[in-house]
């Protein structure tokens, strides 16, 4: 399964951070729909160079618009050896006539229906050319193959989703065409939800739900169901969102630090112009203060190039953001991606200036403005990431948080971003990003200050069984504390803040037993030692255990439990 990067990703001077950010997540999910006994690997060319000489029986292809011609060559190198190759993703379904020649297969929208249906048919030997998505849900969606990924290279390991699409229409979003033909915002079970959640090792989630605000009464329950889990989480929402009553607080209660927010622009004209409906009339100055005295810091998206911006605009919002107090922002150029409204506006007022995939990356201007050139529009976008991310800009910025632990964790998180991209690149080639992750922790959580927050694992309450009692707070528990296995018990304090140590084999009396993770402990001890108290206590006979990590609430009972 491959993720094939767009060039600036795979630079052999420079690696930007954000490709190191997030694993892929779509392939991981669909990899879950095969089989145990498949051998699959995942491939993400954003971190590592691919390997393309092996002789697979099925290549999975996912295609980016900026990665397509990159996809497209790799398929075609595979074909020609006579591997079978099906592409997916965002580009294929924008456009599927220019991918198909590529594949053997391809699909159109997400996978959770199409996938399984043609690894039915692929079984009995009649795979379609072509699956087209029309059936929404993600209920009985298997569990995703984290482990098929590499958590070192990246620093937000911890990547999900529990929603799919969004309930608004903007008119330069991919959401409209990918989610054709079916539903456009559904989401996980509540239960679901939290159950993926439960099993993430570490402290430090990233949502990368486009709205996960979205459905009120599913984020309410998931926030509820989130508390005392001693999480510390990001995540995108609308400034309507924000705006709403009590939903950022509940948020606020269960984590979250950070929200990514899309502003888009200003100008209520350009606004109605891209059908942002949900944010004409909106007082994002009042969005911004609440974010901020609730804790949250703010990721504004901006993007450039609407019909009503000039040559004034990138100031113009540069300043506004720096006013404002934002912590950090991410410009965009305007790009009409196919199949969007925009797109579709784009070419009947004949103003696209070419397809080259590769430059519809959000920093090429691919369309004539209609109030400056665009030259001028590059110009201004690279002008304003420089002026936002001036030292000057960044202290003027933090001092408009409400106080002084904000204006530190301000300019701690806004100059770590852009000020040290090269610490950055040399912790990711050295695959040494999971020593950032605790920094990021730190940074989000406040510098340590974030007083309502319970650190994971909380209290660790009724395991006395014999052996060495439990009632300890996390942090303070040594690594593998044993309550032995007089009744058929272990419990095994677990370095629950080190995500990289998964929980090793275990076993308790006899059978195949699932163990509960039930502390943390401190970073440093990151290694799974050897135990040979449990070593000696595994009964014969006995070859496999699973685990189910999990960071239990604060204040609840701990339970091991025995068998299932
Ligand atoms: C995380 C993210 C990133 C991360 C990581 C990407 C990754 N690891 O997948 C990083 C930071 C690297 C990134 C980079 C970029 N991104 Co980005 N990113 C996202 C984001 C927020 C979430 C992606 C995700 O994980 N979704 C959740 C998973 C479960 O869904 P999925 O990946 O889409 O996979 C499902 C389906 O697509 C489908 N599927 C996918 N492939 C296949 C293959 C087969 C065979 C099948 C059956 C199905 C299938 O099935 C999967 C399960 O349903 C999306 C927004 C979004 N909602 O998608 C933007 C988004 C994908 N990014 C976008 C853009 C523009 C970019 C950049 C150009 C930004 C830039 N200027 O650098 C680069 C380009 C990257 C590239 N390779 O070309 C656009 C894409 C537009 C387009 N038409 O392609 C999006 C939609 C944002 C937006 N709203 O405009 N991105
Ligand atoms: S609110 Fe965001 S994710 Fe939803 S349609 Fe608009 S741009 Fe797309």
């Amino acid at each position: 399964m491959i993720l094939p990067a767009l060039t600036e990703a795979t630079s052999p001077l420079f690696r930007p951070v954000k490709y190191s950010l997030f694993p892929p997540l779509g392939l991981a999910t669909l990899a879950g729909y095969l089989s145990p006994d498949d051998e699959i690997t995942i491939q993400d060319e954003h971190v590592a160079p691919l390997r393309l000489d092996d002789d697979p029986d099925l290549v999975v292809i996912q295609v980016y618009i900026t990665s397509a011609r990159r996809a497209y060559r790799i398929a075609d190198r595979y074909r020609a050896r006579g591997v079978r190759v099906v592409l997916g993703g965002l580009h294929v379904t924008s456009l599927p006539a220019e991918a198909a020649p590529h594949a053997d297969t391809i699909f159109l929208g997400p996978g959770e229906d199409t996938w399984p249906r043609f690894l039915a048919d692929l079984a009995a030997g009649r795979p379609a050319p072509v699956y087209r998505s029309t059936e929404r849900t993600l209920a009985g969606l298997p569990r995703v193959r984290r482990d098929l990924i590499d958590r070192s290279r990246y620093l937000v390991p911890n990547s999900l989703v529990v929603s799919r699409g969004c309930p608004h229409v903007c008119d330069f979003c991919y959401k409209e065409a990918f989610f054709e033909g079916g539903k456009g915002f559904y989401t996980q079970t509540v239960d679901d939800a939290l159950a993926e959640i439960e099993a993430l090792p570490g402290r430090h989630l990233y949502f990368l739900d486009d709205h996960l605000f979205g459905n009120r009464r599913f984020a309410t329950a998931l926030f509820d169901g989130m508390r005392g889990m001693g999480r510390l989480w990001q995540a995108a929402g609308t400034v309507q969102s924000v705006l709403a009553p009590d939903l950022l607080e509940k948020a606020v209660d269960c984590g979250l630090r950070s929200l990514f927010v899309g502003f888009e622009t200003t100008s209520q004209e350009n606004l109605r112009e891209q059908r942002k409906q949900q944010n004409v009339g909106r007082d994002y100055t009042a969005a911004i203060r609440r974010l901020h005295h609730a804790g949250v810091m703010v990721n504004a998206s901006f993007v450039f190039g609407m019909d009503a911006d000039d040559g004034t605009v990138f100031d113009r919002t540069v300043e506004w953001a720096i006013e404002q107090g934002v912590e950090t922002a991410t410009f965009h150029v305007l790009t009409p991606y196919p199949s969007t409204a925009l797109y579709r506006r784009m070419a009947a007022q004949g103003r696209l200036l070419h397809s080259d995939w590769d430059r519809y990356d959000t920093r090429h201007a691919v369309f004539r403005p209609r109030l400056m050139s665009p030259r001028t529009l590059e110009e201004g976008y690279w002008r304003a990431y420089r002026d936002f991310y001036r030292w000057s800009s960044i202290f003027r910025s933090a001092a408009a948080q409400p106080d002084l632990v904000g204006r530190v964790r301000h300019v701690a998180y806004s100059a770590g971003w852009k000020k040290f991209e090269p610490a950055w690149d040399l912790l990711i080639r050295a695959r040494q990003m999971r020593r950032a992750r605790p920094v990021l922790e730190n940074v989000l959580s406040g510098l340590g200050s974030a007083g309502g927050l319970e650190p994971p694992g909380g209290r660790v309450e009724g395991v006395r069984r014999g052996g060495v009692e439990g009632d300890r707070r996390a942090g303070g528990v040594p690594a593998h504390q044993v309550d032995h296995p007089l009744e058929q018990r272990v419990v095994v304090a677990h370095p629950a803040t080190d995500d990289d140590a998964l929980p090793r084999p275990l076993a308790q009396g006899g059978g195949d037993h699932r163990l509960d993770v039930v502390a943390a402990v401190e970073a440093d001890q990151a290694e799974p030692r050897p135990d040979p108290v449990l070593d000696e206590a595994r009964p014969a006979g006995v070859d496999a255990v699973r685990h189910r990590p999990r960071v239990p609430r604060a204040g609840h009972p701990v339970r091991v439990q025995p068998d299932h």
